[in-house]
This record gives structure tokens, sequence and C-alpha cells, in this order.
């Protein structure tokens, strides 16, 4: 019964399918609009789907934070397809907005990772992210299989659509089975992340800066930072610095740079010498080839290289795991972060 409405995803040889999928190839062409809501860090993975969707599949979509979509009245037509992402599936606001859609007639597909949660029962169609029951409060693995899921959303649209060519399609389809073996990868940088957090960890600003993708990767981040070692940290559009905040930069603030979107690179670069000349410490995370990085940032910390639009399930991580060794170094219990609940029901 719990899993009743589940769509099953399976890479096939040479291409996706989604298994029970009730969106007909009909209305998955004729969608106008996608609404992604979501809270938290489901909605950061939200804006990683909005930029591979429009990216790959050509159709606008909006991203809103849950509690502002609720209340805002949204205009949702027919030909619009609403996706909601929660990690518990009971979100108050996003429940909410799912009912709203729903109201208003429009298709809901969620990425849900609590089997039968609300979320789930109450959607058209549900993508489980099966990322286990051991979950940490502060989503890390969470967000990470959320984009996963929207990934192959993407690419099964783009195949229905016709959006993507077929040599495009199957690129894509190799680098995302490669994804497994480069996330172990990044996971050898752990002590290499909790050397910088021990050097760090004193600091009470922290800002984060990327564009693009790299952009939403820094609000996942400043999120993770805030929330398990209480450092004020803030994510900037890397171009919006100049805009009023570098005045907040001063000799020893701590800056970190990501760069992992190849013609978005020369940007950061330059918006790193910016900081440099008013003295910030940088960390740069970057994929590999950034030696113009080396000659500006204080360290340097390499990624596999992997196509732009999949740069999101790499990005996050050695900030996920600066995060913690942050929150270790500041004596924070990280598996009990103060005031935050792991389902936020009210
Ligand atoms: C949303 C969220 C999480 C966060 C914390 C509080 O939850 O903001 O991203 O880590 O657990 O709630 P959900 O709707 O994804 O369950």
């Amino acid at each position: 019964q719990a899993l009743k409405k589940t769509v099953f995803p399976r890479l096939t040889e040479r291409g996706i399918s989604l298994e029970a999928l009730s969106l007909t190839e009909e209305e998955i062409k004729n969608f106008n609009r996608i609404h992604i809501v979501a809270c938290g860090s489901a909605w950061h993975a939200g804006i990683v789907g909005r930029y591979v969707m429009e990216e790959i599949n050509r159709i606008p979509v909006e991203v809103d934070i849950a509690s502002e979509f609720r209340y805002r009245n949204p205009i949702l037509s027919k030909n619009d397809l609403c996706i909601i992402i929660s990690q518990s599936g009971e979100t108050a606001d996003t429940l909410a907005a799912l009912r709203e859609a729903k109201k208003q007639g429009v298709k809901v597909l969620s990425i849900v990772n609590v089997v039968g949660s609300s979320i789930a029962r109450e959607s058209d169609d549900v993508l489980y992210t099966w990322a286990g029951p051991e979950i940490a409060v502060a989503t890390t693995k969470g967000y990470t299989t959320q984009l996963s899921m929207l990934y192959l959303v993407a690419l099964y649209f783009a195949k229905v659509r016709g959006s993507v060519d077929e040599m495009r399609f199957q690129e894509y389809l190799r680098e995302l089975r490669l994804l497994p073996q480069k996330t172990e990868d990044i996971l050898k940088l752990d002590g290499k992340m909790a050397e910088l957090a021990k050097r760090y960890a004193h600091c009470e600003d922290v800002f984060i800066i990327g564009r693009g993708l790299d952009y939403a990767a820094a609000m996942e981040a400043s999120l993770k930072l805030k929330e398990i070692s209480y450092i004020h940290s803030e994510a900037y559009a890397a171009g919006e610095l100049k805009h009023g905040t570098i005045s907040l930069i001063e000799e020893g603030t701590l800056v970190i740079a990501i760069a992992t979107q190849e013609r978005l690179f020369e940007k950061l670069v330059s918006n790193v010498k910016e900081v440099k000349a008013r003295g910030a410490n940088v960390i740069a995370i970057t994929t590999k080839g950034g030696k113009d990085m080396e000659a500006v940032a204080d360290e340097v910390i390499y990624l596999p290289k992997v196509a732009d639009i999949f740069t999101s399930s790499f990005n996050v991580l050695p900030m996920q795991l600066f995060a913690y060794y942050t929150a270790v170094e500041r004596g924070c219990d990280v598996d009990k972060p103060r005031n935050l609940a792991k389902s936020v029901t009210v």
C-alpha cells in the first residue's frame, strides 16, 4: 500500500526508464513550466534541479521555498508540473504547498525519503531516495540522493521531449554511471578537510561564493555550517560581491570559492583576486586543471572532472566534511544540532 505510487527508475543499456510513472509522454511533451517547491536543503536541491532542467529540458522552472509558495497565492496552470522535494515527507509547509498545487489541478511528482509519508501518499508519483532510515538531522546524503533523482527525471524528460541530441544524452548517461566511483574518491579528502577545519574553526564569519550550480552548492554549504557548527556563514553569487558585500571582506576573513563550472571558471578566479586584494584567506574548491586558481587562492581542493550539470553531486561534499569537522573542533554535537528537528511538522 505504502509503495502504491512509487516510480522505479532504472538505468538501462542506452537509456532511462521510470517504471510506473503515471505521467504520460504526451503530458511530459506539453509541460510549459515546472514548479519545484521544498524547504531547507531540499530547496537547495531544487535550485540545482532548476539549472539542470532548464539546461537540458528547455522548460522554464520556478523554485520556491514552500512557506513562501503556500501563502503567496501562486499562479499555476494545467500544463504545469509541480515537483515537491522532502526528505521526511512530513514538512508542514511543503505538504501545504503540495495540497495547493493539487487544488489547482496540477500533477505532483515528489522526491521523498520516508516511505509512505504524507507527501508520498498525496502525490501522483513518488521517487524515493532510499537514503536509509539513519539519515542525519542536518541532511547530507538526503541532499545528494535528491540530486540523483532530479538528474534522472531531467534526463528522462529530455529523452521524451527530444531536447538533447542522442550523442550528448549517451555522454550524460556514461557520466551518471561514474558518479558513485568518483564520489568515493572525493571522500578521500576527509583528512584534508579535517586539517582545514582545525585551522579555521575559530572564524566567526565565513563567505562562500560561486556561480551557477556552484552558487547552489554555496547555499547548501552555508546552511550546513550554520546548522551544525553555528558559524555565521553567507552564500553569495560571486558576481554579486561587488554590489555591496565586498565591504565586509577584511584581513583574515575566510572566503570559500567554489569553481567547478568550466565556462565560469575564469570569472571565479577574478572574484578570488578581488577578495584576496582585501586580505581574505581563500579556500578554493575546483575541478582538475585549475592552475590559475593555485596562483591566487591559499588552498586549492581538487575534485574530479564531470559534466557541468552533475557537478552538484561533488562540489558540496568537501563542504559537508568541512562543516562536520568544524563542528567537532568547536565541540558541537553534530548528531543533535541545536534547534533543528529531523522533520518540521508545524
Ligand atoms: C527540510 C529541512 C531539512 C533540514 C532539517 C529541517 O526537511 O529543512 O533540509 O536538514 O532537517 O528540515 P524535509 O522537508 O526535506 O524533510
